[in-house]
């Protein structure tokens, strides 16, 4: 397969800003060529729902690992400069580690809640690297946001989704029962029909700060996207995406997450989005790192 090379280098401030900030936006690394495969397998995705896009809809439709059923999404993963991308900013081999689809229709832009991505899955590393691309220009005012440098703050946040432990009380208990006993909370079938919402949260985790509500606590990052653009963001970093604006046009992202060598397994009470489907197969424990499944998760790039 061949694979297409970065417009440019990255330089060492931009690699710095990513280390220090939690997140850089690489101006015009990835040929315009490529927002066209992305349009088209963002539409083909979109038009091709499956059992993980059922009860997130539109006007916020996220798709997780489109790119498993949407050949120019696949085309992405295996032949742009994507994984080049994070690979030279972390200066180590990267593996795929998932891929989700954010697509919100023309008309009035919904917001994408503040989150952290890494607490949803059963992972865990400094090494988790988010390249987020977008098809349509994306003004500041629909853009992502990242609270600068928490992807250093050594916490992980409740993810915002799921059903509250007290509406089912016996559910809950007896998920935290299997949780105690080893079992792997969200299992292979999910990849058949899953969402967020079928997840309980998880109270043992610290609630996310209210970001919206005290925004200059917060030092607040922000950037106008451009197609040609990629967004990298640590997989700890608290984010978001602005909304309520009205626009003529859809408004479509494509986010990969990427991993470098430091990546282990770790089976988390609030996973909210299931496990890679191949690794079911191979049992992980905590603490295996990604590479020890190179089945599942092949080397992609390295320096
Ligand atoms: O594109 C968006 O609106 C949200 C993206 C996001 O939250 C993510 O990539 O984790």
């Amino acid at each position: 397969m061949a694979m297409s090379e970065m417009l440019r280098e990255i330089t060492k401030e931009e690699i710095n800003q990513f280390h220090r900030d939690g997140a850089v936006m690489l101006r015009g690394i990835m040929g315009k060529d490529w927002t066209e495969v992305l349009d088209e397998g963002l539409e083909y995705a979109n038009n091709h729902p499956d059992g993980m896009s059922a009860g997130v809809s539109e006007p916020l439709r996220i798709d997780q690992w489109p790119a498993s059923h949407s050949p120019k999404l696949k085309q992405i993963l295996d032949e742009s400069p994507l994984a080049q991308i994070v690979g030279s900013v972390l200066d180590a081999p990267v593996r795929f580690y998932m891929d989700q689809m954010f697509y919100k229709p023309a008309g009035l832009i919904a917001p994408s809640a503040w989150h952290q991505d890494t607490c949803y899955y059963n992972v865990e590393g400094h090494q988790l690297v988010r390249a987020w691309i977008c098809a349509d220009p994306t003004p500041r005012n629909i853009s992502m946001e990242v609270v600068r440098g928490s992807h250093l703050w050594n916490a992980t946040y409740r993810p915002p989704v799921g059903m509250d432990p007290n509406d089912d009380p016996d559910g809950a208990r007896k998920l935290e029962e299997e949780f105690a006993a080893g079992k792997v909370l969200i299992g292979k079938e999910a990849h058949d029909h899953w969402t967020y919402f079928d997840s309980f949260l998880d109270p043992g985790l610290p609630e996310l700060p209210e970001i919206d509500a005290h925004r200059d606590s917060f030092e607040i990052l922000g950037w106008d996207y451009e197609p040609g653009d990629v967004l990298l963001f640590h997989g700890n970093i608290l984010h978001s995406a602005l909304g309520g604006v009205e626009l003529d046009h859809p408004r479509r992202s494509h986010a990969s997450l990427w991993a470098g060598p430091d990546v282990t397994y770790l089976r988390r009470r609030s996973q909210a989005i299931p496990d890679p489907i191949r690794l079911y197969d191979f049992n992980p424990k905590d603490g295996q790192h990604l590479e020890e499944f190179p089945e599942v998760f092949p080397l992609v790039w390295a320096p």
